[in-house]
Order: structure tokens, then C-alpha cells, then sequence
């Protein structure tokens, strides 16, 4: 469809943008601006001044699309379009110069809930590594001008599992259990600090599944369709879509597998 096709290459242009002048910040020095749901929940002036930057574009852009971005909130648009945005995920990798973060920026048809909403077009850019993973809906799932796919399905104990932890010490003390007991249960588990990126991961092959709880609407928004577009199955459990309660994308076969363990395991 030309819409997505265009509404992509918005996303893709700003997102590069954005990502530029977080790379600038990042060589300038970092430093914490301020704390939000707890003193680890950190937010620096780059992540401030780059959300302004992708939202002042997008106001100039699409005028009439709505915006929901992680560090100045949300604003309702006449298009039915809302644009999600996490203008440097992974925070804490940027603050200590770790260089895999992202600028993340979707754009969603209907209410800006993932519990309801359809992903059109959606781009996640890592400026330290280069990579930008794209994907609009039914145009497939991008890396650079390379077409991604899942990796093929493989059992839990040869599946390597991305997962992330909260910011609030009570659910960190409850994931982490759950990943203590998932170890030997799989070939090993990743924890790379970007959900974007490892929803991206998922897309690529790099990794055989991601799952997590508490993810905010901007962390996944893109990499949701990204993930879905090379072939992932992206859910929450059961039948229920994937949002805040729960995360998990993987080869249909192997989120059904993990599914169920998780299950058991108490995540
Ligand atoms: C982060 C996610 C990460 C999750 C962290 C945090 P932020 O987003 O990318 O996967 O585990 O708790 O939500 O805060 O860096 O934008």
C-alpha cells in the first residue's frame, strides 16, 4: 500500500535524524537528567531534547496524526494515525556508553494501545552499530536494504532467549527468579538492556525468542511490527495481544513452546 510505503519512509527519515543527534550527545557526554519510576529509571537531556526533535518533524510531517512519545507524553490527532515513540531506548546503555540503544518510532492505526491497535510501518535505528531494522505492514521486515526472517524453529534447550527486567527492585526480584530457573532450561539467555533491539534481534535470527513484562508502549511498538513482518508470532499470553502484562515473540513454534514453560516457571 503507498500509505505505509510513505508513512515508512517518514519514520525511517526522522528516526536517522534523531539517531544522529543522539550520537552527538553521546560523543558530547551524557549525564542523568532526572529519575522517573525509581532511582534506576533514569532520563538525560538527550533523551528530552531528541524526543522534541522527532516530535517537532512529525508535527511538520503529519499535522493531523496523534503523537505518544516516552518523555513528553501523549497529544490526539483527527487521523486515526498515532505516532509512538521512544527517542533513545535503552537509556542505561546510552548513559554508560554502551553502544546498543535505539531510536524507535512506530506509527499505529486506532488507539494508541497495543492491545488494540494496528501497526503500520515502524523503524528502529542504532546509531553506534549503523543498523536500521524497518518494516511496514505486509512489505516485510528490513535490515538496510537486506530482507530479515526468524530463525527456523529449534527446541527450547538449543533456543538462545532475550529477555529485560523492570525498573522496580519487587518485579526485578520476580524476573529474576524466573530467569534463574529458565537457564538450564534453554541454550542461554541474553539480556541486552534495548527491547526495540531485541525484538529487532528476534526479526534477524540472532536470537530464537524475546519475551518480557512491564514494556511500555514506545519500547515495542516498532519492533512489534518488525518482528511480526519477519515471520514472528508477537503476543501476549494465550490469546491476548501483546502489551504491559506480557511479551513474547519468537517462531510461532518455539513461542508456543516457551509459552508454555514460562508458564510453569511462574513468569
Ligand atoms: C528499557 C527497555 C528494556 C527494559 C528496561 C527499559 P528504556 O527502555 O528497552 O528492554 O528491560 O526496563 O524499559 O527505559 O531504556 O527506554
Amino acid at each position: 500500500m503507498r500509505v505505509t510505503r510513505e508513512l515508512l519512509d517518514i519514520a525511517r527519515t526522522v528516526a536517522t535524524e534523531a539517531g544522529a543527534l543522539a550520537a552527538r550527545r553521546r560523543s558530547e557526554g551524557v549525564e542523568v537528567a532526572a529519575s522517573k519510576s525509581s532511582v534506576v529509571d533514569i532520563v538525560t537531556e538527550a533523551d528530552r531534547e531528541t524526543e522534541a526533535l522527532i516530535r517537532g518533524m512529525l508535527a511538520d510531517l503529519r499535522p493531523q496524526d496523534g503523537f505518544f512519545g516516552e518523555e513528553s507524553g501523549a497529544e490526539a490527532g483527527t487521523s486515526g494515525l498515532t505516532w509512538l515513540v521512544d527517542p533513545i531506548d535503552g537509556t542505561v546503555n546510552f548513559l554508560y556508553g554502551i553502544p546498543h540503544y535505539a531510536v524507535s518510532i512506530a506509527v499505529v492505526e486506532g488507539d494508541p494501545d497495543p492491545l488494540t491497535w494496528r501497526g503500520l510501518a515502524g523503524c528502529v535505528t542504532n546509531p553506534a552499530s549503523g543498523e536500521t531494522f524497518t518494516a511496514r505492514d505486509g512489505g516485510g521486515a528490513w535490515l538496510g536494504d537486506s530482507e530479515i526472517h526468524v530463525a527456523d524453529a529449534v527446541e527450547l534447550p538449543q533456543a538462545l532467549i532475550n529477555t529485560g527486567f523492570a525498573y522496580g527492585s519487587e518485579m526485578r526480584a520476580e524476573q529474576g527468579a524466573v530467569a534463574g530457573t529458565l537457564l538450564p532450561r534453554v541454550r542461554d539467555i541474553r539480556r541486552l538492556g534495548t527491547a526495540s533491539l531485541d525484538l529487532c534481534f528476534v526479526a534477524a535470527g540472532r536470537t530464537n525468542a524475546y519475551f518480557e513484562r512491564n514494556l511500555s508502549p514506545w519500547d515495542h511498538a516498532a519492533g512489534a511490527i518488525i518482528a511480526r513482518e519477519a515471520g514472528a508470532a508477537v503476543k501476549g499470553r494465550g490469546d491476548a495481544p501483546a502489551g504491559r502484562d506480557f511479551m513474547l515473540a519468537a517462531h510461532p513454534v518455539v513461542a508456543a513452546a516457551l509459552e508454555e514453560l514460562l508458564e510453569e516457571l511462574g513468569a
